[in-house]
C-alpha cells in the first residue's frame, strides 16, 4: 500500500535514514513500499554496517543465523540457505547484499557519506543535515540506525600511534592484514577479543593476550548446516519467529520457568553440563533456571559451575585463575560465545598477561610496555597490535553528530549525564528525529534483526499515519520521556546485569567521563518493548505531540510568533 505524502516544505527528501545496516536497510524497504521519499546516508563505502566493518578473524554473531534474518518476504526466506548454525561476517555481509540486490535498495543509497551535523530548522519544519565534505540535505524526518556499537574507543595510553608495526581495532581490521607468522597482542577480552584471540593462535608466532578484567564465556556450539538440515529449518520457520517473538531478547532461547531452587543440585548440574557441552549456544544464560540471572545466591552457584568448567580446560591453574571473572557474576556482563578460547591458553606460543598486575605504561614503536611495579618495565616486542577494546556504546554514534534540536540544544549536551529517551524512539526537544536503534530501546538488547522489526515496523507505521494525517511535526512530550527513563530504570533493575560494569551500563574506561551507570539500554525483553510501542498507535500517541501544518501554525500564532 502506498501513503499520498504531505509534501508542504522545501526538502530534498521526506525521510532522511542514517545508517545502511541490519536496520537501516529494513526501514528503507518498508518506506520504499510505503512510496514516501527516502534516501539512505551511510559514512562506510558499502552496506551492512558492523557486517561490513567487523572483518576481524573469527567475527561471527552469536545468534542462531535462521534467526538472524529478515521475516518479512517469504521469497527471501525461501532463496537464501544458511551455511553455518551461527554465521561468520562474510556470510552474513553476503546475505545483507543479497537483500539490497533482491529489492533493489542500493540505488537509494549514499555511500562515503558522513553525517557531521544536523540542525533543526523550527520555521521550515525540517532537519538541515551536513555530510563531510560540505553537501546539506533537507529533510522533514531524520531516522537514525546507526548501530549501537560503531563508534571503536582505544585505551587513551601513551604512544599509541608510534608502533612502526600495524595497530588496528577490531571494527577497523585492514582487509590485507595477514597475521600469519607474526608476533601479536591482543588487548581485551570482550566477545571480539575472544572470537580474534581463538581465531589467530595457531597461525601466529606468538600470541600475547593483555587481559584487564576477565569476562565470562559459553561455549558456542557452532555446526555446518547441511542441505537436509537447511530444509528442515526452512519449513520450520513459521514457528521459529513465532517463538523469538514471544522470547524477552528475540532469540530461541527463553528463560526456564523452573527455579533453579525447584530442583535438587543434582539435577542443576546435570542441566548446567549439558548446557554446556552439548552445544546449546547462548542457552547457558539465556534459558536457564530464570533465577540465575536475578538472584546472586543461584547467580553464584552458577558462576562456580562455570568457573569449574574453566580450570577443567586450562592446563595452568594459575592461568586458568586468571580467565575467571572475579569482579562479576555469570551472565550479568554480555557473555561471549566461545570455540576452543580456552585450549588456547594451553599453546606454548600464547601469553596470558595480567594488566591488573601489570598495565600497559606505553605503547612503544616496536610494542608494547608493561609496568611491572617498582619502578621495572617489560618490553614486549610485536608485528601487530589488535585492539579489541570496545566501542562508545549506544550513544556514542549519536553523540559524534552534531544534532541541535528546538532552540538550538545540542544532544550530546542534553545526555551529557546520560540519555533520556521518549519510549526509545525520540529525545524531547528533538521532533521529528526517531531512533530506531538507540538508548533505552527494545531494539538494542534482541537478537538485532527481531528487535529491529519491531522498532522498524512502528516506525512504518507512524510514517503512514502522518502521513495520512499530514503531521508535519512529530515530538516526544518531556512527562513521557521521565516517566519511561524510570521504567527502564526499575525493570532493568530487576536483572544482575543491570549491575555490572559492562557497556550495557554505559562503562568504557576509555571515555573521558565519569563512571556512574547510565540508563542505556531496556531489559524488560522485546514482547513488552513491542507491546509498548503498540499502545502509542492504538491510544493515538499519548507519549508525543503531533502537530499538523495548521496546527503549527495555530501555536505560532499563539505564542505571538
Ligand atoms: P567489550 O565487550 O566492551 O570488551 C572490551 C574489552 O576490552 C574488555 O575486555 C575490556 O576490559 C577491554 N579493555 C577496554 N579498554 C581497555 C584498556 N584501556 N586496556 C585494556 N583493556 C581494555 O567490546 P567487544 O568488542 O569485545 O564486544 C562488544 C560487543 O560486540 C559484544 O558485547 C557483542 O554484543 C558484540 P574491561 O572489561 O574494561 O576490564
Amino acid at each position: 500500500m502506498t501513503v499520498q505524502t504531505t509534501r508542504t516544505h522545501d526538502a530534498d527528501v521526506d525521510y532522511l535514514i542514517i545508517g545502511a545496516g541490519v536496520c537501516g536497510l529494513y526501514q528503507l524497504h518498508q518506506l520504499l513500499e510505503l512510496g514516501v521519499s527516502v534516501r539512505v546516508v551511510d559514512s562506510n563505502a558499502g552496506l551492512g554496517g558492523t557486517w561490513y566493518n567487523n572483518r576481524y578473524p573469527g567475527c561471527r554473531f552469536d545468534s542462531e543465523s535462521y534467526t538472524y534474518q529478515y521475516s518479512f518476504s517469504q521469497e527471501l526466506l525461501d532463496e537464501w540457505d544458511w551455511k553455518e548454525r551461527f554465521a561468520p561476517q562474510p556470510e552474513t555481509l553476503s546475505y545483507l547484499e543479497f537483500v539490497a540486490d533482491k529489492f533493489d535498495l542500493r540505488r537509494h543509497i549514499t555511500f562515503n557519506a558522513s553525517v557531521q551535523a544536523a540542525e533543526w530548522l523550527e520555521d521550515d519544519l525540517l532537519w538541515l543535515v551536513t555530510l563531510a565534505g560540505g553537501e546539506q540535505v533537507r529533510a522533514r524526518f531524520v531516522l537514525c540506525a546507526m548501530g549501537l556499537l560503531s563508534v571503536p574507543t582505544y585505551p587513551r595510553v601513551e604512544g599509541r600511534g608510534t608502533f612502526r608495526g600495524v595497530e588496528t581495532h577490531t571494527f577497523d581490521w585492514p582487509e590485507d592484514l595477514d597475521v600469519t607468522g607474526k608476533r601479536v597482542a591482543v588487548i581485551g577480552t570482550g566477545a571480539s577479543g575472544v572470537q580474534v584471540i581463538t581465531d589467530v593462535a595457531d597461525k601466529v608466532a606468538s600470541l600475547t593476550v593483555l587481559q584487564r578484567d576477565a569476562n565470562w564465556c559459553a561455549p558456542l556450539g557452532n555446526q555446518e548446516i547441511d542441505a537436509e538440515e537447511m530444509a528442515r529449518l526452512r519449513a520450520s520457520y513459521d514457528e521459529i519467529f513465532a517463538w523469538c517473538r514471544d522470547t524477552p531478547a528475540g532469540f530461541v532461547h527463553r528463560p526456564d520457568r523452573v527455579l533453579s531452587t525447584d530442583v535438587t543440585r543434582e539435577e542443576r548440574l546435570a542441566h548446567w553440563n549439558d548446557l554446556y557441552d552439548n552445544g546449546h549456544g547462548a542457552a547457558l544464560y539465556m534459558g536457564n533456571y530464570r533465577d540465575t540471572m536475578m538472584e546472586a545466591g543461584p547467580n553464584k552457584e552458577l558462576s562456580e559451575f562455570v568457573a569449574d568448567r574453566i580450570r577443567q580446560r586450562v592446563k595452568d591453574p594459575e592461568v586458568a585463575e586468571l580467565l575467571i571473572p572475579k569482579d562479576h557474576g555469570f551472565g550479568n556482563k554480555r557473555v561471549a560465545g566461545e570455540s576452543g578460547f580456552y585450549e588456547v591458553f594451553n599453546q606454548d606460543n600464547v601469553e596470558l598477561v595480567d594488566l591488573m598486575a601489570h598495565p600497559i605504561q606505553a605503547v612503544t614503536e616496536t610494542g608494547v610496555r608493561l609496568d611491572l611495579g617498582n619502578g621495572e618495565t617489560r618490553d614486549i616486542e610485536l608485528d601487530v597490535i589488535v585492539y579489541a577494546t570496545g566501542f562508545d556504546a549506544v550513544t556514542g554514534p549519536f553523540d559524534r553528530i552534531d544534532f541541535r534540536g528546538v532552540d538550538g540544544v545540542r544532544l550530546k549536551d542534553r545526555w551529557a549525564d546520560g540519555p533520556e529517551t521518549c519510549v526509545g524512539v525520540q529525545a524531547t526537544g528533538f521532533p521529528n528525529l526517531f531512533m530506531l536503534v538507540g538508548p533505552q530501546s527494545g531494539s538494542a538488547t534482541a537478537n538485532f534483526p527481531r528487535g529491529i522489526e519491531d522498532v522498524v515496523n512502528w516506525m512504518t507505521d507512524t510514517v503512514r499515519h502522518m502521513e495520512a494525517e499530514g503531521i508535519v511535526r512529530f515530538e516526544g512530550r518531556r512527562d513521557a520521556e521521565l516517566a519511561w527513563v524510570e521504567h527502564v530504570r526499575e525493570i532493568n533493575g530487576l536483572l544482575l546485569l543491570a549491575h555490572s560494569k559492562s557497556w550495557f551500563n554505559g562503562h568504557n574506561i576509555n571515555l573521558d567521563r565519569d563512571d556512574k551507570p547510565r540508563v542505556m539500554v531496556y531489559l524488560g525483553g522485546a514482547p513488552r518493548y513491542r507491546r509498548r510501542l503498540q499502545e502509542e498507535i492504538d491510544q493515538g500517541y499519548p507519549s508525543f505531540e503531533l502537530r499538523t501544518a495548521d496546527e503549527v501554525a495555530a501555536a505560532k500564532a499563539g505564542a505571538g510568533v
